[in-house]
């Protein structure tokens, strides 16, 4: 296959998620370790299912899946983030609260970057969990630290000019030429490289006393990708796997148990937080050398889309386990996650019909209808689920206090700063896509296709 000349948006997307992997790889070897053994999972379960494996993504699109988090500090370092990948076909979707989702200080609103389209969803996937800090919010930042923080973010440049001109250049014109595609990815790339420069030391862990993710962003110059991470058809293989080969896993997989009906929305888990060497300077300006645990590797699986009614139930039933489990753990100081687990299934069971056909009856979740008309029967519908493309704030505020080495200081008497979609909007100057819209316009085109091939009235 010859290189192309001209580079569109799902294909700079493509590059960008393998040139992002490969210096990933390179930074956190224990993350090339995940990929083996995700790529070992995933080619095992299509051994066992067949066909029946790719029905949430064909194996291709779920071997070359990703996503990545980042984390930057103000409206105008969003907006930009917001050209770079508009440039590669990926839009933001959700808004996303992590400050009152966890007990630990996650001070921080995001949202996601991702493909809309259905096609271009099977083209390459790749999506990026995107936060930004809140600075303003006086639960965890005085006004004092709030504007030092304004300060020094104001003076930094994560993204420089010729970056950005070439992502617009690119969203303007769907797409760029080969040579400009490949600067245009060196630089991307590099915009999220883990940086040498020294940290301030005493700056870094003032802002670390408040919080941590506050120090991560606010605490250095540049920024740096968090995490990338692969999807496998079975996560409870992998964290066994993962195990046996001696990684520490966090305690639990996030979101839905393992159980025996279908999987919907997103189960996650993650390894700790890996020591890695970064350079200080101190008050007296002496160059030290330290560790600073941050980054970390993530993995999940990916199962069916909840409409409203079925998020809603799912909700529900996320406050019915947490009660029940700390009933049960008030009762037996020995309570661990098993039990736990057994709590969360015994929920699922009642709250979640056991088949994809009753999920689809009851509406609780997206599902698509594909023309056959070659069946033995005449024409008919097949029906397909569509898989959920979004995050959990649940489960991204469980990652990130997972990986958090303290808890840091956050005042509940004071008051939040009110921060809400219309605002993520406005800081990024672009729509902000509702994903439950998202999915019910992929399945109205779904209804509407299949009515014109068969000729009835899609009503
Ligand atoms: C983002 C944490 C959220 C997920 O998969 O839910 C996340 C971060 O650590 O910056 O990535
Ligand atoms: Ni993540």
């Amino acid at each position: 296959m010859s290189a192309p000349t001209f580079l569109e948006p799902w294909q700079l997307r493509a590059a960008f998620a393998r040139s992002l992997s490969d210096m990933y790889g390179k930074e956190v070897p224990a993350y090339t370790t995940l990929l083996e053994v995700s790529h070992e999972v995933n080619a095992d379960f299509a051994a066992r299912h067949g066909a029946d494996a790719e029905r949430l993504g064909s194996i291709a699109r779920v071997t070359a899946e990703r996503h990545g988090a980042i984390r930057v500090g103000t409206p105008t370092e969003m907006a930009q983030v917001a050209r770079i990948f508009g440039a590669m076909g990926m839009h933001p979707v959700g808004f996303y609260d992590l400050r009152d989702a966890s007990s630990s200080s996650v001070p921080v609103i995001s949202t996601a970057f991702r493909p809309i389209e259905r096609e271009e969803l099977a083209r390459n996937p790749f999506r990026v969990f995107t936060s930004m800090l809140v600075p303003a919010d006086r639960r965890f930042f005085t006004a004092d630290l709030e504007r030092r923080l304004e300060n020094f973010l104001a003076a930094r440049t994560l993204f420089g000019p010729e970056l950005l001109a070439l992502a617009d250049r690119a969203e303007a014109e769907g797409g760029l030429p080969a040579d400009q595609a490949a600067e245009f990815l060196r630089l991307a790339t590099q915009a999220f490289e883990l940086s040498d420069e020294p940290v301030d030391q005493a700056w870094y862990r003032e802002l670390e006393a408040v919080s941590a993710v506050a120090a991560d962003i606010g605490g250095i110059a540049s920024t740096h990708i968090n995490h990338l991470t692969p999807r496998v058809l079975d996560i409870d293989d992998l964290y066994a796997r993962m195990e046996a080969r001696g990684i520490t896993m966090i305690d639990a997989i996030q979101g839905p148990p393992r159980w025996e009906g279908p999987d919907v929305l997103l189960r996650q888990t993650s390894f700790r937080a890996l020591a890695e060497p970064r350079t200080f300077r101190t008050a007296d300006g002496e160059i030290v050398r330290d560790a600073l645990r941050v980054r970390f590797g993530e993995v999940e699986a990916r199962g069916i889309a909840l409409t409203r009614e079925g998020r809603a139930a799912y909700d529900a039933a996320v406050i019915e386990i947490d009660e029940a489990a700390a009933a049960a753990r008030a009762e037996d100081p020995g309570f661990a996650e098993a039990q736990r687990q057994e709590i969360a299934r015994g929920v699922w069971q009642q709250t979640f019909p056991s088949t994809e056909s009753e999920l689809a009856a009851q509406g609780l979740g997206w599902f698509t209808y594909e023309p056959v008309t070659d069946s033995a029967e005449g024409p008919a519908v097949v029906r397909q689920p569509v898989v959920y493309e979004d995050f959990l704030p649940r489960s991204a505020a469980g990652i990130f206090q997972s990986n958090l080495t303290s808890d840091g200081a956050k005042d509940a008497s004071q008051e939040g700063t009110d921060r809400d979609a219309d605002w993520m909007a406005g800081a990024l100057g672009r729509e902000l896509n509702d994903p439950f819209d998202l999915y019910a316009d992929q399945v109205d085109r779904s209804l509407a296709g299949a009515a014109e091939t068969l000729g009835v009235d899609p009503a």
